[in-house]
């Protein structure tokens, strides 16, 4: 496999999914043994369904970060890594990716767009995000101290982006800023393990291309928006990426 041409001018900005997280033991969200499978979307990851069982919601998430806890970073993790680190502010990293496996790696210039499972806010109030790796079960569900200071009663929540939420108005901003200024120079757009079926991360490869950008992809299949790339690499990114990134 040919590397991808990266020189002193190249910006690179790179979008990952599940599929990244796969080789670590992480399942994937959609197709056989997915996350959704298992457990419908509508009632896990969605604040409509935090409303309605927030115990079942905080048992999916409380599980999850069990199961991250006990995996480690892959060799696709560390190659990106190890190109944040020859290339400094001309990269950027966009992941979908909650587990903070590319932080454990050493990437640093990330946006989390779909947010942390190692961050808990309040359902109601305002209050920052804080650091929170703890499990919850339906006899300790967490409420929120500062509602309850002001006599309100909140239960805290996963800092995740769920279906219909608004993703972070700042994290946006990050991604089209990095694109706004690689217009002009040479632009890769490199996006790996990610089915492309959800916006707005699916739409970055075609923000991207307006603004100049060569776009590669790596997957284990073709994803819904295979057609928007101008070269796909079928295979697993821990295997793909050192090669086509070091
Ligand atoms: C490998 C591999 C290996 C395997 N190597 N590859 C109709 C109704 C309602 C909403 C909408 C609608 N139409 C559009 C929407 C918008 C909606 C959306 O896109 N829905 C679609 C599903 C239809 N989007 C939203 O709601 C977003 N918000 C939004 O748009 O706000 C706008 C707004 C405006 C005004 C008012 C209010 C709002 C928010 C989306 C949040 C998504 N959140 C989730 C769950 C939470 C995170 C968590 O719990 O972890 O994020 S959904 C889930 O999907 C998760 C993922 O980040 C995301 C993407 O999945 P991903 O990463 O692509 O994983 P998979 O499993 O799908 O694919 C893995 C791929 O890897 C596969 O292709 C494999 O082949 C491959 N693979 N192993 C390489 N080793
Ligand atoms: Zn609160």
């Amino acid at each position: 496999m040919k590397p991808i041409a990266i020189d002193g001018d190249t910006r690179v900005l790179v979008l990952t999914g599940a599929g990244v997280s796969a080789e670590s033991g992480i399942p994937t969200f959609r197709g056989t043994s997915g996350l959704w499978e298992s457990h419908p979307v509508e009632k896990v990851a969605s604040p409509e369904g935090f409303v309605e069982d927030p115990a079942l919601v905080w048992r999916f998430y409380s599980q999850r970060r069990e199961a991250a806890k006990a995996v480690r970073p892959n060799p696709g993790h560390d190659a990106l890594a190890r190109l944040e680190a020859r290339l400094g502010d001309r990269f950027l990293l966009a992941t979908q990716n909650v587990d903070g496996l590319h932080r454990r790696a050493g990437s640093e210039r990330m946006v989390e767009m779909h947010g942390s499972l190692w961050k808990t806010r309040c359902s109601r109030c305002a209050r920052a995000p804080f650091d929170d790796e703890a499990s919850y079960d339906a006899q300790h569900l967490p409420a929120c101290g500062q509602c309850h200071g002001k006599g309100e009663f909140a239960l805290l929540r996963p800092d995740i982006v769920w279906f219909g939420e608004r993703l972070r108005g700042e994290d946006l901003e990050r991604i089209a800023t990095f694109v706004a200024a690689a217009k002009g120079h040479r632009f890769v757009f490199l996006a790996v393990g990610t089915s492309g079926r959800v916006s707005p991360a699916s739409e970055l490869v075609r923000l991207a291309k307006a603004n100049g950008a060569e776009s590669w992809l790596v997957n284990l299949e073709a994803p819904d928006n295979v057609a928007a790339f101008d070269h796909v690499i079928t295979g697993a990114s821990g295997e793909a990426l050192p090669q086509l990134l070091d």
